[in-house]
């Protein structure tokens, strides 16, 4: 059986720089400078932006790492996941 997969997304909101939100996006989840930009652009505009598609335990660490960093440097950047 395939397991289930999770979409992990970033949700845009007023305060977050720009710069960190590529930071993350590059040391989380691995994408290029251009990449990093072009996802972060995407949130900045939609609202909602896809970073990686996951099994359960690898996006649940994504999600918790994610807002644990953006936690300890006072930024209001959430992440979040749902089943594909
Ligand atoms: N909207 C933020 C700004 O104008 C940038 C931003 C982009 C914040 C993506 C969060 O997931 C995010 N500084």
């Amino acid at each position: 059986e395939k397991p289930s997969l999770y979409r992990v997304i970033l949700l845009n909101d007023d305060f977050t720089p720009m710069d960190f939100v590529i930071l993350v996006l590059k040391k989380f989840f691995l994408k290029s400078d251009a990449e990093a930009t072009r996802v972060m652009m995407q949130v900045h505009n939609d609202g909602a932006g896809l970073a990686g598609v996951y099994t359960f335990e690898v996006a649940e660490t994504k999600v918790y790492s994610v807002n644990e960093f953006s936690r300890r440097h006072k930024h209001p950047l959430k992440c979040i996941m749902e089943k594909e």
